[in-house]
């Protein structure tokens, strides 16, 4: 059953379905440090997460779940439902409530979404903010509908929100106008922005004949967020250029008697929640089973969204590069690649998945034998819980993104360690996680000997070495974890920081 925002509120404090249990979550809530932020808070992003089973969810649904299952609040995202109606007509709203967690589900047209999804997001700002010129598409109906989608997500808030009071936080790139949208409603609630991916810098942003109108959207927001000190200057250096605004040195600008807060916010993951799927996976009969395939061995893995950001097809080919520099790890080492589907529609997923399959593909017909798959190449989701037990089953974590926000990945192989005798991250430089994971063996994954080099350092490491840069890891990503994140954002947004 659809609804509309005025029948819901009259329904807001019903419960449906189960109550939410922390436990579900895997998050230790920080209680203490969140009561001492009364507002309510919603929480805006492109999808909703399932907050029935966000055990299984990535990083993100459950960071904001953990956020929303503490303190309480309501999260809206795009349904999953479609139907056609116009702009002007009241927003579609499908209400749940799940423990102290709300969700609304807008229920979008497909044409508009697609456009919006596919084309704006997808196809021009993914690629150009992932600094893929080469990839960038631009189309004027994907603006459009980018708008358009942008101003049914601004009415559906506004007839959600209680009050002034309510603290607004909206993720990504599908959403950067949104808080310009709610101001021509005259919604003045503080709205901070979270950007999980890269923010490129001026020279290539300007590329995007929308640079100015992005820029102008993101200086309606009281705070904006960013992964990485990089993304922070190039942001503030698109602001000065456009609009000869300047920060000061806590990454305020002051303008038309608004202040605007720059930062950065690395995001983090639940360790605790890792690592104990990670330990309770030992008992996973499939784990086991490749345990023993693979017996003798040692295993290199990465674990990615199939994306062209992510570098795989370079890693492939370091992988190679290794047999080749490196020949005593023929049969020695094995290179397990999870490669999750995702965005299938866009052209540029199918060109890379082709271009990857040629890759495995060739690199096993030049080295495979009847005993031994160099490389194994897994092209579907796997649950999280075996995710865990995968990557503790690895000696080597390859992360090779050729740009990326941060990469969860890269914490959680680090998390799924056994203490005692741990795996070593190799770790692109152009991952945001690289500016915090410096014990890592940081690459340059354009330069594919470095690479292998770096693959071949990592596999013949002594343990004491292993022990020393992984304890440092584990301590860094255990200060900065999920909830340590969504407190630092969230007091700031509040004013509290
Ligand atoms: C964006 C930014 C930023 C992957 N395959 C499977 C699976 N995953 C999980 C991982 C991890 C998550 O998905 C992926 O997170 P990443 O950070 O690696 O990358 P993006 O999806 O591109 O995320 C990125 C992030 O937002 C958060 O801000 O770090 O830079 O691009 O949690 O484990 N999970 C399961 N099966 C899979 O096959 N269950």
């Amino acid at each position: 059953m659809l609804q509309r925002p005025d029948e819901i509120l009259n329904e807001a404090s019903q419960t449906v379905g189960d109550p939410l249990e922390r436990d579900a979550l895997g998050g230790e809530a920080e209680l203490t440090g969140d009561r001492a932020i009364p507002r309510r808070l919603v929480v805006v992003s492109n999808r909703l997460g399932n907050i029935r089973d966000l055990s299984q969810a990535g990083g993100l649904a459950v960071g904001i779940g953990d956020a929303l299952a503490e303190r309480g609040g309501l999260w809206l995202g795009a349904s999953a439902e479609y139907q056609d109606y116009a702009a002007s007509d009241e927003p579609l709203i499908r209400l749940e409530r799940v423990g102290k967690i709300e969700t609304a589900a807008l229920t979008l047209p497909y044409e508009e979404y697609s456009l919006y999804y596919n084309g704006y997001a997808n196809s021009t700002l993914w690629p150009l903010f992932h600094y893929r010129l080469d990839l960038v598409n631009h189309r004027a109906e994907f603006l459009h509908a980018y708008r358009q989608i942008n101003a049914r997500f601004a009415k559906a808030l506004a007839g959600l929100l209680s009050g002034n009071d309510d603290l607004v936080w909206v993720h990504d790139y599908h959403l950067i106008p949104l808080a310009a949208q709610l101001r021509r409603l005259g919604v003045r609630n503080r709205i901070g922005f979270f950007l999980h991916i890269p923010f490129p810098p001026p020279d290539l942003f300007v590329a995007t004949p929308d640079h100015e109108e992005l820029i102008d959207d993101l200086l309606q927001y009281d705070v904006v967020g960013f992964q990485t000190e990089t993304d922070v200057g190039n942001f503030r250096r698109s602001v000065q250029a456009a609009n000869s605004i300047t920060f000061d040195i806590n990454g305020s600008a002051e303008m038309n008697g608004r202040t605007l807060l720059s930062r950065c916010f690395p995001i983090g993951i639940d360790v605790d929640s890792i690592a104990r799927m990670a330990n309770e996976a030992a008992e996973d009969v499939q784990i086991d089973s490749m345990r023993r395939q693979i017996l003798g061995l040692k295993q290199i893995i990465g674990v990615d969204r199939l994306d062209y950001s992510k570098g795989l097809p370079g890693r492939m080919q370091a992988f190679a590069r290794l047999l080749e520099r490196h020949p005593e790890h023929e049969r020695a080492a094995t290179y397990l690649q999870i490669a999750s589907p995702t965005r299938e529609e866009v052209s540029a997923y199918a060109d890379i998945r082709a271009q990857l399959e040629a890759t495995a593909g060739a690199v096993n017909g030049r080295y495979a034998d009847l005993a031994w798959t160099p490389i194994r190449y897994i092209h579907r989701a796997v649950s999280r819980s075996r995710l865990a037990g995968l990557l503790r089953a690895s000696q080597v974590g390859l992360v090779t993104p050729l740009r990326d926000g941060m990469n969860l990945v890269a914490k959680e192989y680090i998390a799924a360690q056994d203490e005692a005798d741990p795996g070593v991250l190799v770790l692109s430089r152009f991952a945001g996680a690289a500016e915090e994971l410096a014990e890592s063996l940081i690459v340059n994954p354009y330069a594919v000997d470095e690479v292998a080099d770096a693959i071949a350092k990592a596999l013949a490491m002594p343990l004491e070495e292993r022990i020393a840069r992984h304890s440092a890891l584990l301590k860094r990503i255990t200060r900065n974890d999920a909830a340590e994140w969504r407190r630092s954002f969230l007091a700031t947004l509040a004013g509290e920081n």
